[in-house]
């Protein structure tokens, strides 16, 4: 508290000073607050570093609009938003500030909608004051106290179904003097998602008001979808870059043990206040709340970010990445430095169940089957054969133009009953296992059909009957 008195003090004694006007400042009369229009992000990008050294009276307009988009691979939801994305968008003030919020309701909304943000101290966080039918615009003030990460979400009833269709965003209220400089900084928010249908049932997938009764998703994201933070959406940072997360937690249910695979976090501001742990491997982000991350990275690589809670990670979509390109780093990292095939006797062939409930409607014909076969080969093969279907040399085969498959048969019976013992593959030889993957028959005949169809490979059509004579029971 008294570190805050202390701020304001300063803070009016500094907002005389002359200081360099940002470019949306405008002249204030004698004794108000400069004024200024807060920069909002759509989220890796978080603002830049606030650098005056007075507070300052800070308009923040921020649209909601309701928008249908991809929620995974052929999989699409109907999100409900702050500023036409999942996360909203991120808002950065200072400590000391005045800010003057104006929350806008997109005219060809269907619902009412309002804010709370955890910034603000008052009645619900601004959300009686900010409800706000479509087509119009509330205006309510605060006062930024409390330096920290908050969260900000709509509380609109019903909340829960409001915030797990995606209204949430951070607000960063920066405290006085800044936070240490570091060279890269990003905006990953973590969330749920609750769909009528299972994971990746393609379509449009309304909520699941029984799902989440159930604290049961379907869907554990960073950024609002399944590679939100991954894929296209993977971020680029040098070796030698000290890189800050700004990490929220959406919920609507769920606590998230947010770890970086292959980093070590130099400090986390727990719960994203000012006090600082050193060194830590995983941090707790309570839904509703937040941490700061920094680290530097030594080594080049692609570092994952999960949920610990790992098959959040793994099977429900809670995976980002961050590559670090630059020169290997040998005394940080050595790299593989041996490879000698390792097989326990008696090793046979697990089952692992893949995603046995029926994904979307029966196949007609071949171009669905080549469509559904690419989601279903997205979800079970990648890990062990690579997006391009090209595998990993003496452990995985290639699919790509492989001379194994000699017909679709031979490829069925891999995908369906597992595959063991040395095979030769375009010159190579492998003596490996692979798993049975337990899929569906429609799955089946549609990842081989997707495959025969792929990469230069010889085409052919495989339908669900086919799987059905091939399987062993
Ligand atoms: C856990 C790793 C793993 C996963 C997941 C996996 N495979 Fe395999 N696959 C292997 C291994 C290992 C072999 C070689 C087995 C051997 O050495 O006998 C193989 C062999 C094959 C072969 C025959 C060899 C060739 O290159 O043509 C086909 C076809 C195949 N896999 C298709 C698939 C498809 C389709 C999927 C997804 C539905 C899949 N695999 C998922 C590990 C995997
Ligand atoms: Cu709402």
């Amino acid at each position: 508290m008294k570190r805050t008195i202390t701020a304001l003090l300063l803070s009016s004694l500094l907002a005389g000073c002359s200081s360099p006007p940002t470019p949306s400042a405008s002249p204030s009369p004698a004794g108000a607050l400069p004024e200024e229009v807060a920069v909002l992000t759509s989220a890796p990008e978080v603002p830049p570093p606030i650098t005056r050294k007075h507070s300052a009276k800070v308009s923040v307009k921020l649209e909601v609009s309701e928008v249908e988009s991809e929620l995974a691979p052929g999989v699409t939801y109907t999100f409900w938003t702050f500023g036409g994305e999942v996360p909203g968008k991120f808002i950065r003030i200072r400590e000391g500030d005045e800010v003057e919020f104006h929350l806008q309701n997109r005219p060809d909304s269907k619902m009412p909608h309002n804010i709370d943000l955890h910034a603000v101290t008052g009645p619900g966080g601004g959300a009686a004051a900010s409800f706000t039918a479509p087509g119009h615009e509330s205006v309510f003030s605060f006062k930024a106290l409390n330096p920290g990460l908050y969260v900000y979400h709509c509380a609109t009833a019903p909340v829960g179904m409001h915030i797990a269709n995606g209204m949430y965003g951070l607000i960063l209220v920066e405290p006085v003097g800044g936070l240490p400089k570091v060279d890269r900084e990003f905006y990953v928010m973590q969330s749920e998602f609750y769909t009528e249908g299972a994971h990746g049932e393609p379509g449009l997938q309304p909520f699941s008001m029984e799902k989440a009764l159930d604290e049961n998703p379907d869907y554990v994201v960073f950024n609002g979808k399944v590679d939100g933070f991954g894929g296209d959406q993977a971020q680029v940072v040098k070796v030698g870059e000290t890189v800050r997360l700004y990490v929220g937690n959406g919920g609507p249910n769920l606590v998230s043990s947010f770890h970086v695979i292959g980093e070590i976090f130099d400090t986390v501001y727990i719960e994203g206040g000012t006090t600082k742990n050193k060194h830590v491997q995983s941090t707790l982000v309570p839904a509703g709340g937040s941490a700061i991350v920094d680290f530097k990275v030594e080594a080049p690589g692609t570092l994952v970010l999960v949920d610990h809670s790992i098959f959040r990670a793994f099977n429900k979509g809670a995976l980002g990445k961050l590559k670090v390109e630059g020169p290997e780093n040998p005394l940080v990292y050595s790299g593989k430095q041996a490879d000698v095939v390792y097989m326990a006797e008696g090793s046979t062939i697990q089952r692992i169940p893949g995603s046995r409930a029926p994904v979307g409607k029966p196949t007609a014909n071949k171009e669905e089957r080549i469509a559904r076969g690419e989601i279903v080969y997205k979800r079970n093969c990648v890990a062990c054969h690579g997006q391009e279907g090209k595998g990993v040399p003496k452990v995985f085969p290639p699919l790509a133009g492989s001379d194994f498959l000699t017909s679709p048969e031979v490829a069925v019976s891999a995908v369906v009953n597992g595959l063991s013992g040395e095979i030769k593959v375009n010159g190579e030889t492998y003596n490996n296992v692979m798993p049975n993957l337990q899929l569906s028959d429609e799955d089946a005949a549609s990842v081989v059909t997707f495959v025969l169809n792929s990469w230069g490979n010889k085409g052919g059509d495989v339908s669900p009957k086919t799987i059905a004579r091939v399987r062993v029971k």
